[in-house]
């Protein structure tokens, strides 16, 4: 598959760059901001992620590429000016990357290489990898826990996560997927699913962003419904890192 020969190319000749998207409070404070990568193709151009992480998992390609995002995002959490940025780094963790043995390893490591502080970094994996193994999930996510990092459950509510699942891990926060958002202003069924959603955070006391809020409805339903973050197009669109960054920090 030439896409995956590519891939493995790009790694190596640094043609990925990193997006951050900003994750906000009701009152448009910045709180967070989620990692997503892009691929600069010298003849593609722009490639989108939907594009080649499916490539990436497959191919195993995922862990160095996985191992690229988390590296970057740590330099970033290491620089200076971040200190007068109160956010955390939300990265994103493949299935695939989670499940190699040595994952918390190459956490600490890059962790202790960059000098970037634990408590700033925040995982986010999907529901799959708690059913994968759940003592191997517990294990993992408990050693990193106890550095300060926190946890995330990605695209909430599209996968088969039991809710005692949920109890048995140290996560601090529930991502609702973009397709419940976009249509619960006008869908009863979406809207119900919101609400359940943020039934079960309160219940566990976990923070909940809403992700793809791209209109006014979206985020009044939202704002009608209880304290959460918005991430989409409405409060900021993801823009290459370094840009971001200095658009935040002009804007302290
Ligand atoms: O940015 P966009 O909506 O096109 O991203 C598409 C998908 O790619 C999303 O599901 C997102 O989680 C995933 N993705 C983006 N960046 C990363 C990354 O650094 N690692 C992994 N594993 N997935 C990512
Ligand atoms: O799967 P994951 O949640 O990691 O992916 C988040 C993806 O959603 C990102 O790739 C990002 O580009 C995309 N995204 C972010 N905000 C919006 C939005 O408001 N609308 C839509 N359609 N997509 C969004
Ligand atoms: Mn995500
Ligand atoms: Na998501």
């Amino acid at each position: 598959f030439a896409l995956e020969s590519e891939l493995r190319q790009a790694i190596e000749n640094d043609e990925l760059v990193l997006y951050l998207q900003p994750q906000c409070g009701i009152d448009g404070r910045l709180e967070g901001a989620e990692a997503l990568v892009r691929w600069r193709h010298p003849q593609r151009g722009l490639v989108p992620p939907g594009l080649f992480i499916p490539v990436a998992e497959d191919s195993g390609l995922i862990v160095p590429l996985g191992d690229w995002v988390l590296t970057r995002c740590c330099e970033l959490l290491a620089r200076q000016e971040m200190s007068h940025l109160p956010l955390r780094i939300a990265v994103n963790v493949s299935p695939r990357q989670f499940r190699q043995a040595d994952f918390v390893q190459r956490v600490r490591h890059t962790l202790a290489s960059t000098g970037a502080d634990p408590t700033r970094l925040l995982l986010e994996v999907t529901e799959g990898v708690m059913l994968d193994n759940l003592a191997d999930t517990v294990g993992k996510m408990s050693e990193l826990a106890a550095l300060g990092i926190h946890f995330s459950i990605d695209d909430f509510g599209t996968g088969y996560s039991s809710l005692a699942y949920l109890k048995r891990l140290p996560i601090h926060e529930l991502k609702i997927d973009k397709a419940f958002i976009q249509d619960a202003p006008s869908d009863p069924n979406d809207a119900a699913l919101v609400d359940a959603i943020l039934a079960v955070a309160r219940h566990l006391n976990l923070r909940v962003v809403a992700e793809g809020v791209e209109t006014e409805d979206q985020a009044a339903f939202l704002r009608s419904r209880g304290p959460l973050l918005y991430q989409g197009y409405l409060t900021g669109r993801p823009e290459p890192a370094e840009q971001q960054l200095d658009h935040w920090l002009a804007s302290q």
